[in-house]
């Protein structure tokens, strides 16, 4: 299999293979793969999944909702999707937006107006949306939004404020306006009185006027053709996909350390990151995932409040930032930055069934004389290899470091493992070793060709 021990044990290959193909992975050609970030978000994902959505018949997105930014580059041109699949930028490709997905219909509108300005071509043909997606309504960026307002430093989660939780609550809640009911007038009524109970309650106790229920039904039947023009059972439409062997890829948005099960609760995003996800947020069995790709940044951020054991506060911190370009797309928010932490990547790695990682921004470590890693926790004298759930536990948790050697020479932009100094290759073999999976490949730039491939 794709992680078999018997093949990392055999020495790197020579010669990178510039940007040619993911074919000479194993394990990820011929199969439907899962991409999702094995952080805080922000790893690179977009120019992993850019590259492999190339060779996917379909790409889907099965969580989340405008909170996730990606920027690809693509001939020199800049296309930045917060909502839509990578796949989208990519003619002969369909994208599907999964039933895990929280849908705001005014974003989606203004996305697709944007990238067809930028000549895109985006039709019923190339994107298909969940009939069962629930929606994220302006009511829900509200209360998102007043509630960071209200809330005490500490507490505070540092949303991006697209209304991503309050509307996850009203999917389980049994009150959501889901996509197909936009259909119906008597429905979305039914629906936007039923949402309106709870959420004028709740806009009472944080004075909030009640909203104008007329007003949204106006807006609601104003926007539904332009969603409704894409709506499909997307199940369906993957089940044929997957029956006829045509590569599904899924694409994963934020990190697996913000999964509200498994990440940092209650500092997380409201939906499940981790790789099971795909299965649910889009209807296809979990037998259908092939090959879980995790990606990973050679060093660790994160925007938002909540416990960061490896995060540095100092200069080195500080030149992270600087050299990563550490500024988030969707909120333009300074992200938080550590060393690299294995014993979380580990963690999320073994939560999602990660296969192989992709390793991102090695080049930023350039020139560090000494690097350290995150190996363990020590809490209260005993020592840790995993992240506690407690939150004071947690908060207790100190890093304990491994130190190794830096490098001097510039990695950025390298294509070879020839052209890697030996401390940067020993570098990348220690993270494999301490989280237990093989790095698949290395990203060295943003440049798609800057990608030595691990066969
Ligand atoms: P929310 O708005 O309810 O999802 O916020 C809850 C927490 O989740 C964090 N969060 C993120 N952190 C990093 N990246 C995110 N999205 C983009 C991505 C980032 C970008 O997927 O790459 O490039 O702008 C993301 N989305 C949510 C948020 O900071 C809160 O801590
Ligand atoms: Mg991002």
């Amino acid at each position: 299999g794709p992680a078999s021990p018997a093949r990392r044990a055999s020495p790197p290959a020579r010669g990178g293979v510039g940007g040619r193909g993911f074919n000479r992975i194993e394990g990820v050609d011929m199969a439907n793969v899962v991409v999702v970030g094995a952080q805080w978000g922000d790893e690179g994902k977009g120019k992993i999944v850019d590259w492999l959505s190339e060779r996917a018949d379909t790409i889907a997105r099965f969580q989340g909702g405008h909170n996730a930014g990606h920027t690809l580059v693509i001939d020199g041109k800049v296309y930045k999707l917060s909502l839509l699949p990578s796949g989208i930028v990519r003619g002969g490709k369909l994208s599907v937006i999964g039933n895990g997905v929280v849908l705001d219909p005014w974003h989606l509108k203004k996305e697709i107006e944007q990238l067809r300005g930028q000549g895109v071509e985006i039709s019923p043909k190339t994107l298909m949306i969940a009939e069962n997606a629930p929606l994220i309504l302006p009511i829900h960026g509200e209360l998102d939004r007043a509630r960071e307002e209200a809330s005490a430093q500490g507490t505070k989660i540092g949303t991006t404020g697209r209304g991503i939780g309050p509307a996850y609550e009203d999917k389980v809640g049994r009150r959501a306006i889901r996509v197909a009911d936009l259909a119906d007038a008597a429905t979305l009524e039914t629906r936007v009185d039923r949402a309106l109970a709870h959420h004028d309650a709740l806009r009472r106790g944080l004075g909030m006027d009640p909203v104008d229920r007329d007003g949204l039904l106006a807006q609601l039947k104003e926007i539904a053709p332009s969603v409704l023009e894409y709506a499909a059972p997307v199940w369906k439409v993957l089940d044929a996909k997957r029956r006829a062997g045509k590569r599904i890829l899924f694409e994963g948005a934020q990190g697996a350390l913000l999964d509200i099960d498994f990440g940092t609760y209650p500092f997380v995003t409201s939906s499940n990151v981790i790789a099971g996800q795909a299965a649910t947020g889009t209807g296809i069995g979990p037998g259908a995932i092939d090959f879980v790709l995790g990606i990973v940044k050679a060093y660790t951020t994160r925007v938002g409040e909540g416990p960061f054991p490896a995060e540095l506060d100092d200069a080195d911190g500080q030149r992270l930032g600087e050299r990563g370009h550490e500024f988030g797309t969707v909120t333009g928010r300074k992200r938080r930055c550590g060393w690299f932490d294995a014993v979380l990547v580990r963690q999320t790695c073994a939560t999602s069934g990660v296969n192989g990682i992709a390793l991102t921004k090695l080049d930023v470590l350039d020139g560090f004389e000494t690097l350290k890693i995150c190996v363990g926790y020590d809490l209260d004298g005993e020592r840790l290899d995993h992240l506690p759930f407690a939150a004071d536990a947690q908060a207790r948790c100190a890093p304990i470091y491994e130190e190794m050697p830096g490098w001097s020479q510039s990695t950025e932009g390298a294509r070879s493992w020839a052209e890697l100094p030996a401390e940067a290759i020993k570098y990348v073999r220690r993270v494999e070793e301490l989280i237990q999976c093989p790095v698949a490949l290395l990203s060295t730039s943003p440049e798609r060709e800057d990608t030595i491939l691990v066969t």
